[in-house]
Parts: C-alpha cells; sequence; structure tokens
C-alpha cells in the first residue's frame, strides 16, 4: 500500500502550464463567440441529432455557466496536447460503458434518455471537517467550469480523446476539508433500478463503486465532469457529475456520482469486488503490465485504422509518476 506524506497532499511541484489544463471559462467564452458558425472541431455535420432531451429539467442555457452552453458542440481545440485529434460528439455520446443501462456499448445512449438528472444532490461526508450536501447546480456555479481535453482509455483497449468540461476534485475537497487520517476518497453512484435498467440484474455489486488515494484526488488532472463538448452531460456520459481521471483506465471515472466519502481505508472498488485478479485499486494505464486475458501494449482509437502503442499513464507520466515513487507498478496494478 502507498504511504501518503502529507507533502504529497498538495503538489505544487506538477506545473499547470500545458494545453490539457486550463482553459478557463473566459477563454472559452471568446473562443465560443469565434467558432459559433462552424459548431467546434469535427462536431458539426452530426450535432444536431444530439440535443440533450434526457436531461430532465437542466437549467435552461441562460442559467448555464458559459462553459456549458453553448448550442452546438463546442471545444477550444481541434486536437488535445499530442496533436491528436479529438473524437467526434456523436462517437463519445454513443459508444459508452455504463452498465447499470446496459453492457452493450451501442445501447447505452438509447437506454438512459429518460434518467433523470434534476434534481440532483451530491453528499460529501466520512472524514471531512466541513461535510455538506451539494445540489448539482450549486456546485455547477460555485466552481468555475473549465475545458479539459484527455485522453479516455478502457482497459479493454480502446481510447477516445475527449473535451471535458468541469472542474478540480481538489477544490470541492478544499472545501470539506479532509481530516489527517483521511487517506482515501470513495465515490458512489447512484441507486435507481426503476430508471437503470442493469441495475436489476446481478451482474455487479450495485451501487458502482470507486475509489482514489487522497493525493491521486488532489492531482490537478483529476477533475468532476459536468459536461463535454460545450454542453451539459448526457446521462450516456455519466450526468450530471462523474469524475475523469486521465492516466487510470476509464472504469475509475465513476459516472452518475451521489456520494463521496473521505475513508482512512482503501475501498473495494466494483470492479476489484467482482474480478480481484483482473482489476486492481490503482488501474494506472501501463502498457508493459497486461491484462491476465489481454495484451495492454496497443490500444484502438475510435474513428481510427489501426492500432497506437500505449502510453504509459496515458501519458501524463510528467503529471502524475510522482504519486507512485517507490511503488511497484506490477504488484499495485
Ligand atoms: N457508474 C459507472 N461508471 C462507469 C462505468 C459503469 O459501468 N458504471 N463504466 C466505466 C468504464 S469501463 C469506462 S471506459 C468509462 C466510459 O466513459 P464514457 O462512456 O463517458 O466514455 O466510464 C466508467 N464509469
Ligand atoms: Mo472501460
Amino acid at each position: 500500500m502507498v504511504k501518503i506524506a502529507p507533502s504529497e497532499i498538495t503538489p505544487e511541484h506538477v506545473y499547470l502550464n500545458r494545453r490539457h489544463f486550463m482553459v478557463g471559462a473566459g477563454s472559452l467564452a471568446v473562443g465560443g463567440l469565434a467558432l459559433a458558425a462552424c459548431g467546434g472541431p469535427r462536431a458539426g455535420a452530426q450535432s444536431q441529432s444530439a440535443a440533450p432531451a434526457a436531461v430532465q429539467a437542466a437549467p435552461p442555457p441562460g442559467d448555464l455557466p458559459e462553459a456549458l452552453a453553448h448550442a452546438e458542440p463546442y471545444a477550444s481545440h481541434a486536437t488535445d496536447e499530442l496533436d491528436d485529434p479529438l473524437n467526434q460528439y456523436e462517437e463519445i455520446t454513443n459508444y459508452n460503458n455504463f452498465y447499470e443501462f446496459s453492457t452493450d456499448k451501442e445501447a447505452v445512449a438509447k437506454l438512459s434518455t429518460d434518467f433523470v438528472t434534476r434534481p440532483w444532490t451530491v453528499t460529501v461526508g466520512g472524514l471531512v471537517n466541513n461535510p455538506k450536501t451539494y445540489d448539482i447546480d450549486d456546485l455547477l456555479k460555485k466552481f468555475t467550469q473549465e475545458e479539459r481535453i484527455y485522453r479516455l482509455r478502457c482497459v479493454e483497449a480502446w481510447s477516445m480523446v475527449i473535451p471535458w468540461v468541469g472542474f478540480p476534485i481538489a477544490e470541492l475537497l478544499k472545501e470539506v476539508e479532509p481530516k489527517a487520517e483521511a487517506k482515501f476518497v470513495k465515490f458512489t453512484t447512484v441507486m435507481r433500478p426503476e430508471q437503470m435498467e442493469g441495475q436489476k440484474s446481478r451482474l455487479l455489486d450495485w451501487p458502482y463503486v470507486e475509489g482514489l488515494t487522497v493525493a491521486e484526488a488532489m492531482n490537478p488532472l483529476a477533475i468532476f465532469a459536468t459536461g463535454m463538448y460545450g454542453k451539459l452531460l448526457l446521462p450516456a456520459n455519466g450526468a450530471p457529475l462523474r469524475i475523469v481521471v486521465p492516466w487510470k483506465y476509464g472504469f475509475k471515472s465513476i459516472k452518475s456520482i451521489v456520494q463521496i466519502d473521505l475513508v482512512d481505508e482503501m475501498p473495494i472498488s466494483t470492479w476489484m469486488q467482482a474480478a480481484p485478479n483482473e482489476y486492481g485499486f490503482y488501474a494506472n494505464v501501463n502498457p508493459e503490465v497486461n491484462h491476465p486475458r489481454w495484451s495492454q501494449a496497443s490500444e484502438r482509437r475510435i474513428g481510427e485504422f489501426g492500432r497506437r502503442d500505449t502510453l504509459l499513464f496515458n501519458g501524463y507520466a510528467e503529471e502524475v509518476a510522482y504519486l507512485y515513487d517507490g511503488l511497484d507498478l506490477r504488484a499495485n496494478f
């Protein structure tokens, strides 16, 4: 188990100077005006059919932060910082892992259209000085919503480049003030079998649970996502609130969160529980640590032919490798 020194909780040595950081709300708004006519990179032609009809009683666009109020899919750049093109809005919203709805990636979008995301509250508790329940729309207003263009690498060896909108997990943690004994953050998805067909089966032990170390959650790359391509998240992508931890396999990026607890013991995540020899707590993207049933050395980028090499920590080693100094990445998979 990794020991977390207090000095690691504020990673001041992590620089915020690369493109996937901090495209702030201000610059988004300016870019939005400039690019409104073409609807954003690779998104224009197909965007109309993907209106968020599902997000029931969502705030009117005028009430949304600018970063989430785009009528058409919008992103500030056409590529990530490695010059890989963004995946299209249609791809990102129609090829989803969200087992609460279906194990069929292409069925999730349709099966989740009636999922109710308003009203929605998120309760933060456990080992914190200031436990608090937030309304989702208060979270949208309280924290500056900014764009983050990240690669998402599923443990199944496919990947996409996605322009999320959201805010750092660290911002919320600073508000609730984790106590010194808090070592992990546990996240829990909503339990709502009447709206989530998959939760009626015993496929997984619902509700879906995930966890990070406090140090991981404090890393500036770890975000809560509230939107994607400049619009509110659709249910298929985890509306109204999911996390995105881009250096880890996609299953760590838990969707439709209602509960966040600071705890002193490593949470047993849903996939660890289902298959402990296949899915560990860390789940860091690593080309040299194979899944027991397939290689992780390469991946298929959705929308591309052929395969590309998997990058250590999904290409974010510079920002996150310090979190695992001295840790055996093979044993702690
Ligand atoms: N609650 C919940 N969260 C989840 C999942 C899930 O089945 N249930 N699937 C995970 C997996 S395996 C991946 S790859 C990503 C996919 O996110 P996306 O559909 O937005 O691309 O969501 C993750 N979060
Ligand atoms: Mo995944």
